[in-house]
């Protein structure tokens, strides 16, 4: 799928709700506060971009109306709430939140804000990396087919690698492809709803693997799951956050962080 698709998905985001939930999902978006959430300060749930059955028979209708519809629907309703008598953080992005905020989000609602922050960027950025199988482009080209074959030996052995993580993760998580501040390259999964943004890599592809992402069609088979899934990857949208997509790095924001990690 082309960038037209983003930008019409910010656009329509932007008018169906009133909010600027694009920019929860675009570049930069994730980092700058001043890319703030909109008018009323409440996070909203991006549309897909695509019909719930637009990816049969990788993913299911079904799982998909309930992954989006209920599971993602439910982290934005909790980080909205987490968030409610909070004035001060008004108007942060998720990822000011997770990363150079961080250190100002109260003890008692941190928690909720790595769960239901971290589930909505997560959530947000694995509609956006899949898309229907006669749409997206089959391989990544460019700058990014040129790192993953440097860095992992070409895109078969990243998604070894990547399903490998994915498979070793225990209960809940996600397995990930992300882009340290120097632009290189990792895979490693992540507990629960942890974002990689909380370490200061920029994700640019990611697979749910907690049960609710696969269990009607796959049940107990996650290596299936994992394997299938390369089938929809929309690269055009892994090679945008691979190009586009930069660290923020100033030592404020390596303070808040390190902030954060001490409070844990
Ligand atoms: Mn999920």
């Amino acid at each position: 799928m082309s960038n037209d698709r983003e930008h019409s998905l910010n656009r329509r985001d932007f008018l169906a709700t009133g909010l600027l939930v694009g920019a929860a999902v675009t570049a930069g978006g994730l980092w700058l506060p001043s890319a703030a959430r909109a008018e009323g300060n409440e996070f909203g749930l991006p549309e897909l971009g695509y019909a719930p059955d637009a990816l049969e028979p990788i993913i299911d209708k079904q799982t998909m109306e309930i992954h989006h519809g209920k599971h993602h629907a439910a982290y934005v309703a909790n980080l909205n709430k987490a968030l409610k008598d909070q004035p001060k953080l008004a108007g942060l992005t998720v990822g000011a939140l997770l990363v150079d905020k961080a250190g100002e989000v109260p003890s008692e609602i941190r928690q909720a804000v790595i769960n239901n922050g971290g589930g909505h960027a997560n959530h947000s950025l694995f509609w956006s990396v899949l898309g229907p199988k006669e749409k997206v482009k089959a391989a990544p080209t460019g700058k990014l087919a040129e790192a993953i074959q440097s860095g992992f030996g070409g895109v078969e052995k990243l998604a070894e690698k990547v399903n490998e993580e994915g498979l070793k993760r225990f209960g809940s998580g996600w397995t990930w492809l992300v882009k340290d501040k120097d632009g290189k390259l990792h895979v490693y999964s992540t507990a629960n709803q942890d974002s990689p943004l909380m370490q200061k890599h920029v994700p640019i592809f990611g697979i749910d693997v907690w049960e609710h992402a696969y269990y009607l069609k796959y049940q107990n088979k996650r290596g299936d799951y994992l394997k299938a899934i390369w089938g929809i990857v929309n690269w055009s949208e892994v090679e945008r956050r691979y190009d586009e997509e930069l660290l923020p790095d100033t030592g404020k924001e390596k303070d808040a962080l390190k902030k954060a990690r001490e409070a844990k």
